[in-house]
């Protein structure tokens, strides 16, 4: 059984065995195609039409499943590894041990933003950015630029108390636990980490960063949290809503998924605590 770790309790042994996964996901093609496939719904989810992965009520079943697939692929490399989490309201600054060269690698340079060290960095070789918006193909982030503070404990847990999983109209103007989680309303927690890193992570490309993983994987552990706390407060809505992904609906692209396949992750993985 798959258990999920606090990314700042893994081993030496742990994180390289993670980053060697990674990286053979690249070298084979395979890590571009997760990349490809969230720009594709980024760009497709709106606010006022169809929206499956993200602004929605499904944004945290859609990414469930969206990290299940990727920590699948990584597993048939290295049937070990397991996606870490990053919590990012405890590991808050740039000198975190996530960002150190023997396992992410650090922020970018202040002129192109352009990461250079660690194994992701464009002078080791082996991460080229295919999948972009624009002609650069070297990783980048600028950690703590764009705004200043990642989430506080304190933070998380007015989320996390909120007792309602989602509200009409279901999209970024909803109130609920579900926008205040991914952030388009109130205190905003996941959007503002993608923000915090910067570089790839605060684009539709954002996956080219592999701590996208670490940061949805804790988002991931939120839920479960969430579900914890509020034992009886279902995935809402339940039937009959245009544009939206209801309960027992399947999630493009699988096509074959649906919310209520995925709202129980012991199915699939534990967490550490
Ligand atoms: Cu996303």
């Amino acid at each position: 059984m798959t258990v999920r770790k606090n990314q700042a309790a893994l081993t030496a042994d742990e994180k390289r065995r993670f980053v060697a996964a990674v990286l053979e996901l690249k070298r084979s093609g395979r890590y571009d195609d997760f990349v490809r496939t969230h720009n594709e719904f980024i760009m497709a989810d709106t606010d006022s039409g169809e929206r499956t992965g993200h602004r929605s009520p499904s944004f945290l079943p859609w990414h469930r499943r969206f990290l299940l697939d990727f920590e699948q692929a990584l597993q048939a490399v290295d049937s070990t590894v397991a996606l870490p989490y990053w919590d990012w309201s405890t590991d808050r600054t740039v000198r975190a041990s996530l960002w150190a060269p023997d396992f992410l690698g650090g922020t970018g340079r202040s002129t192109d933003g352009r990461v250079t060290d660690g194994p992701f960095a464009a002078s080791a070789g082996n991460w080229p950015v295919n999948v972009r918006v624009d002609g650069r193909t070297f990783l980048r982030r600028s950690l703590g630029t764009s705004v200043s503070e990642l989430p506080t404990r304190p933070e998380v847990e007015s989320v996390l108390s909120m007792a309602t999983y989602d509200m009409a109209p279901y999209n970024s103007a909803s109130d609920g636990f579900r926008n205040h989680l991914e952030g388009w309303r109130g205190v905003n927690l996941h959007n503002r980490v993608h923000r915090w890193v910067g570089g790839h992570m605060a684009t539709g490309v954002s996956p080219n960063d592999p701590v996208f993983w670490l940061h949805h994987a804790y988002v991931d552990k939120l839920w479960a949290e969430w579900q914890r706390r509020h034992p009886g407060v279902g995935y809402v809505p339940t039937g009959g809503t245009p544009d939206v992904v209801d309960l027992d609906d399947t999630m493009k692209p699988w096509n074959t998924v649906r919310p209520a396949d995925m709202l129980d992750h012991t199915a699939f993985y534990t967490f550490d605590a």
